[in-house]
């Protein structure tokens, strides 16, 4: 399929996409949402895909919703369309997603950031929700998934103020897991993805969702779920195989079923 706002590649396992409306620093309009929801769904649904890394560009990994697209909506339109919720799309997605964010990642953009798994960040990237410069409000789930992941006094600085944090700021924080030079970032990032491609995708796919229980549930409920899955762990060939390599001393070969 030909995109327009997004490039895909893909290396071996891992499917790169690159965010890529440069003349507005990656700003999310509608027409680019959707060519990334429809990429997810292609390598969601692609066997052999086993991890995805989201990228920008080096100076905005996104600038936030494309506030010329949106300038005009009024409440009815808003809410008849469900503005925004078909941009979750990558919060739903099953196997591992990286966000690899150099430059600006504001507003939409950090909730973008923020919908995947974890985020490898640049020394360049700076992390905001400045939508109440705007007079509004961060809309994709800002309030919510950056104050479960800085905390309420972090998260109310930088949705009040709407300041931006530069990426060891965002690092000491716990938004992004690291920070690594700029021109490392796209290496690193597929990097982390091949490492995780290469292991057992039953393993990583329910290591990813009980995880995720941490957020939705009681601490005796995710233990409960986690405690299920890995009961039903032992039912694998990638488990077998996995602890039969170590025992042989030789690299585990999953065949990821
Ligand atoms: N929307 C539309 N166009 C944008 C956006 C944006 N968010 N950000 C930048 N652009 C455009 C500029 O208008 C400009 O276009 P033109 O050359 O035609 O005038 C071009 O990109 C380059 O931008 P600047 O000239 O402003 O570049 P600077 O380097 O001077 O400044 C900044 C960079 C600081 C990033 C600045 O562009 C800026 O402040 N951008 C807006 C940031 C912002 O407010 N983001 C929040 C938007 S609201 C939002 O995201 C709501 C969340 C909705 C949910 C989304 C779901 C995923």
């Amino acid at each position: 399929m030909a995109y327009e706002n997004i490039l895909v590649e893909t290396r071996g396992a891992v499917a790169l996409i690159t965010l890529n409306r440069p003349k507005a620093l990656n700003a999310l309009n509608s027409a680019l949402m959707t060519e990334l929801s429809t990429a997810l769904d292609g390598f969601e649904a692609d066997a052999e895909i086993r991890a995805i890394v989201i990228t920008g560009s080096e100076k905005a990994f996104a600038a936030g919703a494309d506030i010329k697209e949106m300038q005009s909506k009024t409440y009815m339109s808003a809410y008849l369309e469900d503005f925004i919720t078909s941009w979750e799309r990558v919060s739903r997605v099953r196997k591992p997603v990286i966000a690899a964010v150099a430059g600006y990642a504001l507003g939409g953009g950090c909730e973008l950031a923020m919908m995947c798994d974890f985020i490898i960040a640049a020394d360049t990237a700076k992390f905001g929700q400045p939508e109440i410069l705007l007079g509004v409000l961060p809309g994709a789930g800002g309030t919510q998934r950056l104050t479960r992941l800085v905390g309420k006094s972090k998260a109310m600085d930088l949705c009040l103020t709407g300041r931006m944090m530069d990426a060891a700021e965002a690092e000491r924080s716990g938004l992004v897991s690291r920070v690594v030079p700029a021109d490392k970032l796209i290496e690193e990032a597929v990097a982390a993805a091949e490492k995780i491609a290469s292991l057992s995708l039953p393993a990583v796919m329910l290591t990813k969702e009980a995880v995720n229980r941490a957020y939705e549930t009681t601490l005796a409920e995710g233990i409960r779920f986690e405690r299920r899955v890995f009961h039903s762990m032992f039912s694998t060939e990638d488990q077998k195989e996995g602890m039969q390599a170590f025992i042989e001393k030789r690299p585990a070969v999953f065949r990821h079923r």
